[in-house]
């Protein structure tokens, strides 16, 4: 009690040295003329650019070395909920397809009424809808990532958060909900599944259940106020709200409506995995994302400059809906304070949440914990692998998808921030 006193109290004389500063900056405005900026361009181009101070970027995730164009987003950059679309994070299996939108069929078929091809207008025309969604690759911050073992040699260690966790991304999309579509074909009884199959080099394809198809699911053609882009799927892509990343099918070319799930090649061979509970059988159609947590800033990679005052801010979501709580422990998990979660606070989405916060120059451990609507919290590690029936050194050669521990990151005494998960 006496500890968030004076917490408030330093949180208080820092704003009010803030506001000084303010102040002192006002009073040197005309003294300050030496210091004006060159002047920009008579004029901007048509198609506007990002400030050249800003260098923010995507990184090529590690993998890329088995599959083409896969990237990461520089979550510890973002400002508020939304990713620039182009930031977006990249899962590509095969090559992709540079698609004419004129030329842009999708066919809808199997145990439907009335089997249809749609054109691009065709879909345009229908009622639509926008959203803000997250997407997230199911094998986003698992260690070795991608189900794949941390000593496999193609493991190059990760430098930051992004490397970590920036296979999620958030944007408002727009499009048609697929009920609309499958309703005007006329899903036939007895159907239970749907089948979406990609454009690209490999087909990529995935099965959802029809429940699903005929819930919140959008043929995404818009994102963040343009039309899709082309490595998030252009001209048209599912999405899949709360459900893992594979599920969201880019470059869709066809959806057949059937009455059981198809073993796809992904399905198998890319998005299945073994752990030691299901003793010796593979988990597949494992769907939605479970609640997770990270703090952006302060957060591995980065350097705090001294002690004194931090917004600790980061983001939240679950596959389970919106997210209702954020905890922050500074103290290596001893005790914990809510964070303030920032509106809106939407289903599905990335929720930012900010932390006051007062570093005392001691070395310690911060750490964020999520709880969603449904009232199912973030695990620690330690609970993550009792569940799977882990063992401790399982980390070391072994990996899952869905992997949703909370991340500790360590702040040693000259600011240095690292990751502390202890695999
Ligand atoms: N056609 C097609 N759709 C696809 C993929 C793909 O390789 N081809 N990758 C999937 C995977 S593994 C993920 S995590 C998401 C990533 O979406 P993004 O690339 O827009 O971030 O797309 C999914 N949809
Ligand atoms: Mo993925």
């Amino acid at each position: 009690m006496s500890s968030k006193k004076s917490d408030r109290r330093r949180f208080l004389k820092a704003s009010t040295a803030l506001a000084a500063g303010a102040l002192g900056a006002k009073s040197g405005l005309a003294a300050e003329a030496a210091n004006e900026p060159k002047a920009g361009p008579r004029n901007y181009a048509n198609l506007g650019e990002r400030s050249r101070f800003v260098t923010t970027a995507r990184k090529d995730d590690y993998l890329n070395r088995l599959y083409p164009s896969k990237k990461v987003t520089p979550l510890q950059d973002l400002m508020g909920i939304i990713t620039p679309a182009p930031l977006h994070f990249v899962a590509n299996h095969s090559v992709p397809p540079d698609i004419d939108p004129r030329e842009y069929r999708l066919l809808i078929h199997g145990m439907v009424d009335r089997p249809m091809t749609f054109t691009l207008d065709d879909l345009q025309r229908m009622p639509s809808d926008s959203r803000i969604y997250f997407v997230e690759c199911n094998g986003n911050g698992a260690p070795g990532k991608h189900g794949m073992s941390t000593a496999r040699p193609e493991k190059t260690p990760s430098e930051n958060v992004q490397d970590i966790h920036g296979r999620t991304s958030c944007s408002e999309w727009t499009g048609v909900p697929l009920s609309v579509v499958l309703n005007e074909v006329g899903v036939q009884k007895g159907a239970s599944w749907i089948v979406s199959e990609g454009y690209d080099s490999q087909k990529y394809s995935h099965s959802l259940p029809l429940s699903k198809a005929m819930d919140d699911v959008l043929l995404a053609y818009g994102q963040n106020g343009e039309p899709v882009r082309p490595e998030q799927g252009y001209p048209v892509r599912l999405l899949a709200p709360g459900f893992q990343g594979p599920e969201s099918v880019k470059w869709l070319r066809q959806i057949k409506v059937v009455d059981e799930p198809y073993v796809t090649r992904e399905e198998i061979s890319m998005h299945s995995y073994l752990s030691p509970n299901l003793q010796g059988k593979a988990r597949w159609f494992h769907f939605e994302m479970p609640p997770k947590s990270v703090i952006l800033r302060p957060a591995m990679g980065q350097q705090l400059p001294g002690k004194g005052y931090y917004e600790i801010t980061g983001l939240a979501w679950s596959g389970g809906g919106a997210i209702r709580r954020v905890e922050i422990s500074v103290d290596g998990g001893r005790s914990w304070k809510d964070a303030k979660l920032q509106e809106p606070v939407l289903r599905f989405a990335h929720t930012r949440f900010r932390f006051n916060w007062t570093w005392n120059g001691e070395e310690t451990v911060i750490l964020s914990r999520c709880t969603d609507e449904r009232g199912t919290v973030q695990p620690a590690l330690a609970e993550f692998s009792k569940r799977l029936g882990a063992p401790k050194d399982f980390w070391r050669t072994s990996s899952v998808f869905h992997f949703n521990a909370i991340q500790p990151w360590k702040i040693e005494r000259d600011g240095k921030v690292s990751d502390a998960m202890e695999l």
